[in-house]
């Protein structure tokens, strides 16, 4: 890092901006909107509901129940409307000219696309009837597997508007991956490009996908988004030219009214234990609380041009380049390439060329654009930007220094925004121009959220403002998953069960003595890769479905650029030796089995793991070795066999 980068002093409370006008909200409004929101919901939402287009307006606005063995969620369930026609058709009146979709391509010699929202239009249209004529009906899933281009985002709605349920899968993922998903919600139909350029490089989708259907029943469908023109294989009668289709089939789709409970959407997403569960949102609860999220957050305005990088198969692409920023009528970035290609000023770039006001990312993004020098942000006029927003992972009060100082240039407040893909949007974050942030801390709850801390292991819940234990929400909101898709049990299980009568968010917390909240990590076996959310267990069965594998552990350690890496003790068959060649491959075969963000960073070969007498893995030990804290391993009398920790120790391996 270049040495006029460090940011010397990191304040501890950076008040809001001075000139930072035109907030939706000030502090004092904030706190009476907060209190209303908790204290009437019905009311509150009942009244912001109506920022969507209701075919049948509402009747009723929350019915919910967090009692474990009963827990239902239900927002605005008398209410009738669709998806698609908030994001596009009711806007087609008052701004059918203007851009809803700025596409910037991977190449930056590639022109960039603007996409109106009348072209929009007649793009979602037209994929909605290619999918009828493929036999999709309301309720069929629809496995999306794309990268970031337009037809993504004409896919998702398209489905939106005939009512079936999407499902994406980062293009990141392997071909084991997107057929596990396909296969769990029962997709009727795969959607892919034939090959998908990031970085200048090409990530073979139709390969992979085709690699994935050899896995699933033959009914499944292809359609292939003919993006590149690299030469595919093309099975006929299975595959589909979405392109050709769309110019064959009718302009004009009509939307299918659905009920404000029937599913969107489900998204995968790791948990504590092997299989990722699908997680489910709703039709008006979620987009109303993407809406609005969208719109209080970033303090968006009409006619702001917002940019999301991140990539429409994680949530926060989702939420917060699709469905909020569109039912918002908004202008929205699609960015297919990575924030160094070509080279480390891309982001700046491209904030430059179409005068972004509010741009948001991850905290992995900033530091390793940190580490490239701050020349690569000076080059470009920034002067557009009103708002930072920050997602994925607590953010480093360094990092957080330097993106106000070289990107918002002290006069753009940052959002440190904390939420999950089972939230559906924000639920703490900072409001700008109502709430002073500080560095680290993502402040305070969004309006409808009761966030309290418990206390661990007494469940006790911890009511002094200064208090630090695990993050649960007391009541619901109506962006909040309301299943697993096809195991309801699962999901009481997973959120309910631990502390009763609370949603457990699995992070761990501190209030401090202003009642800011500060994201500590998780408190299960997930991990937070460079924004990516993990299941150790995910890693583990990957890595013991090798026949060289007698046994592995996997846990998160800290890395000063992904936030956590992998570290995985690897205990192999009796009769194999370790090597070098061994660890490649065992690499190579994570990757093959999730995806390249599964790659354990560091494999250390482990004769013996730390196991209760009951045979349990006793991870706190593995974390510690990992965090090279071996002063603070605590108790370990209670281990079946004490000695492999030294073992552990003394062949601790190397980043
Ligand atoms: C949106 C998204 C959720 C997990 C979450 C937490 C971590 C997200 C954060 C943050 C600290 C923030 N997380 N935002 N931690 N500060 N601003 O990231 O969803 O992929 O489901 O991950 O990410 O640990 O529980 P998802």
């Amino acid at each position: 890092m270049a040495a006029q980068d460090q940011v010397s002093q990191v304040p501890e409370v950076k008040e809001v901006p001075p000139g930072f006008e035109n907030a939706h909200a000030d502090s004092a409004k904030y706190r009476a909107m907060y209190q209303e929101s908790i204290t009437d919901p019905d009311k509150f939402w009942g009244r912001e509901g109506k920022r969507l287009d209701w075919i049948t307006p509402y009747t009723k606005v929350k019915n919910t129940d967090f009692t474990f063995g009963h827990v239902q969620i239900k927002w605005f369930e008398d209410g009738v409307l669709n998806a698609a026609v908030n994001c596009v058709d009711r806007h087609l009146e008052t701004r059918g000219e203007q851009t809803a979709i700025i596409f910037e391509p991977d190449d930056p010699e590639t022109p960039a696309q603007h996409i109106t929202y009348r072209e929009l239009s007649e793009k979602v249209n037209r994929f909605a009837n290619v999918l009828l004529s493929q036999g999709v009906m309301r309720g069929d899933r629809v496995v999306i597997y794309l990268p970031m281009i337009p037809e993504a985002a004409y896919a998702m709605l398209a489905c939106a508007r005939i009512g079936a349920i999407h499902s994406i899968v980062f293009a990141g993922f392997s071909p084991d991956a997107l057929a596990n998903r396909i296969n769990d919600c029962g997709a009727k139909l795969v959607i892919t490009a034939d090959t998908a350029p990031r970085g200048g490089r090409r990530t073979p989708l139709k390969a992979n996908a085709d690699a994935a259907l050899l896995h699933c029943s033959d009914k499944v469908r292809c359609l292939v988004v003919k993006h590149t023109g690299d030469q595919i294989t093309w099975i006929d009668g299975r595959d589909v030219d979405v392109k050709a289709m769309m110019e064959n089939v009718s302009p004009e789709c009509p939307p299918r009214p659905m009920n404000a409970e029937d599913p969107l959407f489900i998204l995968y997403t790791s948990g504590s234990t092997g299989k990722p569960k699908g997680v489910v949102h709703s039709t008006g609860g979620y987009l109303v609380y993407a809406a609005m999220t969208h719109q209080y957050t970033f303090d968006y305005h009409d006619g702001d041009v917002f940019w999301c990088t991140a990539d429409v198969g994680w949530v926060t692409g989702h939420s917060y380049i699709i469905y909020g920023p569109l039912a918002n009528g908004a202008t929205t970035v699609m960015f297919e390439g990575v924030p160094t290609y070509p080279d480390a000023g891309r982001f700046w770039a491209v904030c430059e060329k179409h005068k972004v006001n509010q741009f948001y990312t991850a905290p992995t993004a900033i530091r390793a654009l940190m580490g490239q020098g701050s020349e690569w942000v000076e080059k470009y006029d920034l002067s557009d930007l009103k708002v930072l927003g920050s997602v994925g992972e607590p953010i480093n009060p360094e990092a957080w220094a330097w993106y106000d100082k070289y990107v918002g240039k002290g006069k753009c407040p940052i959002v440190d925004t904390f939420w999950q893909t089972e939230t559906g949007g924000h639920m703490l974050t900072p409001l700008p121009g109502a709430i002073p942030t500080k560095p680290g801390s993502a402040t305070r709850p969004f309006f409808g959220v009761k966030p309290v801390v418990l206390d661990p292991q007494t469940a006790v819940r911890q009511d002094e403002t200064e208090a630090e234990g695990v993050l649960c929400i007391a009541d619901s909101w109506p962006g909040q998953m309301r299943t697993v898709w096809g195991d309801h049990e699962r999901f009481q299980e997973t959120y309910f069960s631990q502390y009763k009568g609370y949603y457990f968010t699995g992070d761990g917390c501190r209030r401090d003595k202003d009642g800011y909240y500060w994201i500590t990590g998780r408190v299960d076996d997930v991990i937070n890769v460079s924004g990516h959310r993990m299941g150790t267990a995910e890693v583990e069965s990957a890595l013991v479905a090798h026949q060289a594998v007698a046994e592995a552990a996997v846990v998160g350690y800290p890395h000063e650029l992904k936030g956590q890496g992998i570290y995985a003790y690897v205990t192999l068959m009796n009769d194999v030796e370790p090597s070098d060649e061994l660890r490649k491959e065992l690499e190579k075969w994570v990757r093959t089995e999730i995806g390249p963000i599964a790659k354990p960073d560091i494999i250390q070969w482990a004769p013996g793991l730390p196991k209760t007498r009951s045979g349990k893995i006793m991870r706190r030990i593995l974390r510690k070795i990992a965090e090279n804290d071996f002063g603070a391993l605590g108790d370990i009398s209670t281990l079946a066999d004490p000695s492999v920790v030294d073992d552990l120790i003394a062949n601790r391996g190397n980043a």
